[in-house]
């Protein structure tokens, strides 16, 4: 998801771009501007944490864009190309670290799991709004 911060930059198509160009598939796609009770679904596991209440907010604060992504590894290869949950501590190169400086204004968010792609996937869409296609190339990417 390019989060209200990376929406309102601009940054929509850099980090498009990054997921593309790393060969991954986006196969679901929505601009959507959280509201609080989607925003606390999403963010549940943080309920108690002393950012919670500043997290809701700015999440519902303007448009996210969020999306499904499919491929060999996605889960893992996401969140390197994210990188860092704190940008200060991000690598350059990774979107955080290239593009962000404060960790509630870290313009991307990955799920950190297969279990939370699911939840996360199942909170943003429906079923008919994944679509199935095989990306040109795909054969130049994959080994198999
Ligand atoms: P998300 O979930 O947005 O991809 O971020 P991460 O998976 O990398 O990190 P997280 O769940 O630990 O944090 C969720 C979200 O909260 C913001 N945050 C985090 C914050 O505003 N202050 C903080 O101190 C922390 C730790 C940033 C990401």
């Amino acid at each position: 998801m390019i989060k209200p911060d990376g929406v309102s930059r601009g940054l929509i198509g850099k980090v498009i771009s990054r997921i593309e160009d790393k060969g991954l598939k986006i196969v679901g796609m929505k601009m959507i501007k959280l509201d609080e009770n989607l925003a606390k679904k999403h963010y549940a596991e943080h309920k108690d944490k002393p950012f919670f209440e500043s997290l809701i907010s700015f999440i519902t604060s303007a448009p996210s864009v969020a999306m499904a992504i499919e491929g060999k590894d996605a889960v893992r290869i996401l969140r390197s190309i994210i990188g860092n949950t704190d940008p200060k501590e991000s690598p350059i190169g990774t979107i955080r670290g290239d593009f962000g400086i404060d960790v509630g204004k870290n313009i991307v968010h990955a799920s950190d799991s297969i279990e939370s792609a699911k939840r996360e996937l199942e909170l943003f869409f429906s079923e008919e709004e994944l679509v199935k296609y095989k990306r040109a190339g795909e054969e130049w990417i994959y080994e198999s």
